[in-house]
């Protein structure tokens, strides 16, 4: 058994004071350091020090670690430009990428207090990488191929690398669907019975640029060249409607949605569906931002991968969509942007984590703030100040 002692530690709606937490593997009990010790006197006591703060371990839904390579290759500021440069670097971005490198991007995951992560693998090879960190992995095989005549192919290799992430301890075997415009709906139909059946966490890239829409909407825009370019059709392989319906049965987590509409979003909820928001991937692929003022999707924060931005640190994406998100009073956004990296996620992946809560998986982070903040500034000043945690354990064991 281990006691930690910090000043402040995470509920579900705000902070507490002066309490310490029991755990091994699972949160056993929360009470003060004087009735714990006495129920405990063997236990490890760990202090996390003067202005410390417990946090359940924050989990990152959305990050490709295939692209880990790119730092300068890729151009941004626009969602076609930076589509063209993938195409163009992808195989010199692959060749750039090895394991060792893909590591690396979970070691930064985890220094920022990430304990738990969804990665979306177009070509498996990130599969060694997850099984070899102790964080907890959903790992999200991407289905992509829109032409006829090759997706059965692209089926049978999504299938096999499917069947291959299924042998790892830490890692949840998942489907990825692209997205509407890269995908034929016969193969996301097999895939989506697939999830149902085996009951397989399901992702999708949805309505992420205004040319996404204009394409699937009207079969025009900068899509059509493309296209015609790279596959020569000439119309879109699903609505967006169409392309909806067929997740009606399967709660997804659509990753995106900035261009998504009332009617769409009024969907999602219904449906039980959910959103992963990637503010700096959306600002640097010139996508603009989703409205989460008034959404009622529940919805994560994620990093995307390095294919769209410049670190996988959660609090860097934190810090960014506090900044961004101008219209929305600071304290209330702040605490929703740590929900939407802790309960909020577990909620929707069915996680046994995300909460200090007795029962759960002892996942939690230590931070320290610099200085003794107001209970109602906890996570605000969090995000404001912090880029690496103090210490971190999974499932009770102390990794950092
Ligand atoms: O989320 C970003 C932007 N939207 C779509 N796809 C990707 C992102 N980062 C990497 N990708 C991958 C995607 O999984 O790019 C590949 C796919 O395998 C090429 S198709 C855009
Ligand atoms: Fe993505």
């Amino acid at each position: 058994m281990t006691i930690v002692r910090t000043d402040f530690i995470q509920t579900k709606e705000s902070f507490i004071e002066d309490k310490c937490v029991a755990f091994d593997e699972l949160i056993k009990e929360i009470d003060d350091f004087e009735t714990l010790t006495q129920k405990y006197p063997h236990a490890e006591i760990i202090d996390g020090g003067k202005n410390s703060v417990l946090y359940a371990g924050f989990i990152n839904t959305h990050v490709h670690l295939e692209f880990s390579a790119n730092k300068t290759t890729l151009e941004y500021g626009d969602f076609m430009i930076w589509l063209y440069s993938v195409i163009e670097s992808r195989e010199e971005l692959k060749e750039r990428c090895d394991t060792n490198m893909m590591i690396n991007a979970t070691k930064e995951m985890m220094e920022s207090g990430i304990t738990t992560f969804g990665a979306i693998s177009s070509f498996g090879m990130e599969l060694e990488a997850c099984s070899k960190t102790p964080q907890k992995v959903i790992f999200f095989n991407e289905l992509i191929g829109s032409i006829p005549s090759s997706v059965d192919f692209l089926y049978q290799d999504f299938l096999a690398r499917l069947e291959e992430s299924s042998h790892y301890d830490n890692i949840t075997p998942a489907i990825a669907i692209h997205s509407p415009y890269s995908v034929h709906p016969i193969v996301i139909k097999k895939a989506l019975s697939l999830a149902k059946e085996q009951n397989y966490p399901v992702s999708a890239h949805f309505l992420e640029s205004s040319i996404e829409r204009e394409w699937l909407e009207n079969g025009e825009g900068e899509f059509k060249t493309f296209f015609k370019e790279f596959f020569n059709t000439s119309s879109p392989v699903n609505s967006i409607d169409g392309f909806l319906s067929l997740f009606d049965e399967t709660p997804t987590h659509f990753t995106h949605a900035v261009k998504a509409n009332k009617k769409e979003l009024e969907h999602l909820s219904q449906k039980n569906h959910s959103i992963a928001h990637c503010p700096r991937s959306n600002r640097l692929l010139g996508s603009g931002k989703l409205d989460i003022q008034d959404l009622k999707v529940p919805f994560s924060v994620a990093t995307d991968g390095l294919s769209s931005n410049y670190s996988l640190n959660i609090f860097d994406e934190l810090r960014s969509a506090l900044m961004l998100h101008s219209d929305i009073e600071l304290k209330r956004l702040a605490n929703d942007l740590i929900k939407s990296v802790t309960s909020i996620p577990a909620k929707i992946f069915n996680l046994n984590c995300g909460a200090i809560e007795c029962g759960f998986s002892s996942d939690l982070a230590i931070i320290t703030l610099p200085d003794k903040p107001k209970i109602d500034t906890i996570a605000l000043n969090t995000i404001l100040h912090t880029s690496k945690v103090d210490m971190l354990f999974i499932d009770g064991k102390q990794i950092i």
